[in-house]
């Protein structure tokens, strides 16, 4: 029997490229499975669609099993990411989101390693509601997921007012530029009860994305600019980076680097992270119209058929850097100029108020995980809320899961000091130089492809590792630590000086080694530790680094000189001290 979709002798294409195709531009049969009360869930090809519009459908890990056993099906909820360019939102934003937290969600906000929120909990029948309330609120969730452009970030910047004022301009004028064209959006989530859509002008039938396509690209797609010396949005995990070129207080241009990703499987060699190469240089005028280029050069070039093979890292790891670069040019139609020279210091937050040029004042605030939560000793989510009530700037969500509490005016400094005391949150960043730079994604509960806890478990090891870390007076020393619940890297795993990366419940992959400024991949010094073996594994090398470090010396550094990991930085030789296959 011939199949249809693939009548020729062409390779066939995955799964979701038929289900994209066969979508009318993004719209499946979601708004009918909305409607259907006998399930939680919806039609499993829609659950790949919703993907586009910022949501995906999980269900709570914890209970499964019962639930199984019971014949019951799986709790089923969603999970609601906004697209929030540069992570920048206003005081009322923030007190719209918390509110809607309580309302239709679990109760907590989720800072994402991506500057955005997640809310996670939402029931089906309070799915239409919340997606309405994010956008009346002026913000959205179209294409926070799926395989189009994500959340674009940016460098928050806060002691560079100008810069940031233009890098956020471009972060914003990309986002808008790539998101999908398609009506589907609106259709299903901004009409009323009876289908009449709210504020939204509908498109002329039929439909098209000028820059995607019917079957949009081939894989997720991501943005950052970084304005040096700081990298604290990993820069080099991204498909597309700008690195903004800074002269006499105005950006210049921007060095563009393509190719970065994390995601691997364990023991599949032919997936791996990789760190971005450098492509060339492009004025401020010219960056929009080069991200939509490298964009459409992916559409056209990625692998539609092998979704684990599908990033852009791929298409240049295979095709080569030389041919993706006369590809995008001619595309442009002139040639790039050649890259401008730039410096990374760092890839962490720096915690606790500094002021601006203008006279403002900003704080970064330390969010463990970037959990929005209270509890009984620590009101956070409280405090915070009492902050956004009186604040008059803005709130900066950064890439490590962190808050900038931003362009604090003098007159309201003094209030907004006296709130952070009473609800302990100056308390927050004063912690090990390990903690302030840990990271861990989500995992269990909710995440679908956690072999092993994350968030749940980092907080409690670190308490640990913090006792050695004391002992060994290392506790203002900065070291990068990550921790993942699997290898996909949402938390940058493969970047840090430390990474831990779940391979079964208690058992983790320990990475060593990577570079200080996000510029280094780690490489594995040792399979499947158990959890309660970490911190004895870590503590001679943590001992040897405090008694042999020389000036200055980074954690990832010293374990490169001492032998206990090869340097490398090529995404294919990530694996070649493996011995599990
Ligand atoms: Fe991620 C999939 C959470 C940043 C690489 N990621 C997922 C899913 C949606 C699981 C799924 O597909 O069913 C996770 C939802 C868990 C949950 O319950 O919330 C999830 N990723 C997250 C977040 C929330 C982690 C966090 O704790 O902050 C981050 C949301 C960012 C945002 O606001 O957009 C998040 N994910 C990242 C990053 C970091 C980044 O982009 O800077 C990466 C590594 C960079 C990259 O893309 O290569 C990342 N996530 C992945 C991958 C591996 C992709 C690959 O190329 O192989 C997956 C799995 C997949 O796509 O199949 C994944
Ligand atoms: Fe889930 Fe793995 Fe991402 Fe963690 S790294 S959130 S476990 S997909």
């Amino acid at each position: 029997m011939t199949d249809q979709n693939n009548p020729g002798d062409e390779p066939k294409l995955s799964k979701n490229e038929i289900i994209k195709a066969n979508s009318k531009f993004l719209r499946g049969t979601i708004a009918e499975g909305l409607l259907d009360d006998c399930t939680g869930g919806l039609a499993a090809d829609d659950t790949q669609l919703t993907k586009f519009h910022g949501i995906y459908q999980q269900d709570d890990r914890d209970v499964r099993r019962e639930r199984r056993k019971a014949g019951q099906e799986p709790a089923y909820s969603f999970l609601a990411r906004v697209r929030l360019p540069g992570g920048i939102c206003t005081p009322q934003q923030w007190l719209d989101m918390d509110r809607f937290s309580d309302e239709y969600a679990n109760g907590s906000l989720k800072l994402t390693t991506r500057q955005s929120f997640q809310l996670h909990g939402i029931i089906k029948k309070n799915l239409k509601t919340i997606i309405r309330k994010i956008n009346d609120s002026l913000m959205g969730t179209i294409a926070a997921c799926g395989d189009v452009n994500r959340n674009v970030m940016c460098n928050p910047n806060p002691n560079q007012s100008k810069v940031h004022a233009e890098v956020l301009e471009l972060a914003k004028a990309i986002s808008n530029h790539l998101t999908p064209a398609t009506q589907a959006y609106h259709e299903i989530w901004l009409t009323d009860e009876n289908g009449e859509k709210e504020n939204v002008t509908s498109s002329p039938e039929p439909e098209s994305e000028p820059i995607y396509g019917k079957t949009y690209l081939p894989r997720k797609f991501k943005i950052g600019i970084a304005v040096p010396p700081s990298n604290d949005i990993d820069l080099f995990a991204n498909d597309l980076g700008f690195i903004a070129i800074i002269e006499d207080d105005r950006v210049v241009g921007y060095t563009i680097t393509v190719g970065g990703g994390m995601g691997m499987n364990h023991g599949q060699k032919k997936t791996f992270p990789r760190l971005a190469d450098v492509l060339g240089f492009c004025t401020p005028e010219q960056a929009i119209d080069v991200a939509e280029k490298i964009v459409t050069t992916q559409r056209d070039y990625g692998d539609r058929v092998d979704r684990k093979h599908a990033r852009l890292k791929y298409t240049i790891e295979d095709r080569g850097l030389d041919w993706f670069r006369g590809e995008v040019e001619e595309r442009l139609g002139y040639g790039l100029d050649q890259a401008r020279p730039f410096e990374f210091d760092h890839n962490g937050d720096r915690y606790g108020w500094i002021d601006d040029e203008n006279g403002n004042s900003h704080l970064t605030l330390f969010i463990q995980n970037g959990n929005v939560t209270d509890n009984d000793e620590f009101p956070m989510r409280t405090g915070l809320r009492e902050i956004a009530k009186v604040h008059d700037g803005d709130f900066r969500l950064t890439a490590n899961q962190n808050l900038i509490i931003a362009n604090v005016s003098p007159a309201k400094r003094a209030g907004i000091e006296a709130l952070l005391d009473q609800y302990k949150l100056t308390h927050c960043y004063d912690q090990t130089g390990l903690r302030l730079n840990s990271l861990a994604c989500v995992a269990l509960p909710t995440c679908g492809l956690a072999l092993a806890e994350s968030q749940r478990y980092l907080p409690e090891l670190l308490t640990e590792l913090d006792q050695v870390i004391e002992e060994l007076g290392l506790r203002d020393d900065a070291i990068t630590i990550r921790m993942t619940g699997c290898p996909n890297g949402c938390a940058r795993s493969y970047i840090a000086e430390i990474a831990l990366v779940g391979r079964s419940p208690g058992k983790y992959n320990v990475y060593l080694g990577g570079g200080f400024a996000g510029d280094r991949l780690n490489k594995i010094y040792k399979l499947s530790v158990k959890q309660e073996e970490i911190v004895d594994l870590m503590r001679p090398i943590l001992e040897r680094y405090a008694s042999q470090r020389s000036d200055g010396e980074r954690f990832g550094d010293f374990v490169i000189r001492t032998g206990y990991v090869a340097e490398t930085r090529e995404g294919r030789e990530f694996h070649n001290d493996f011995k599990e296959d």
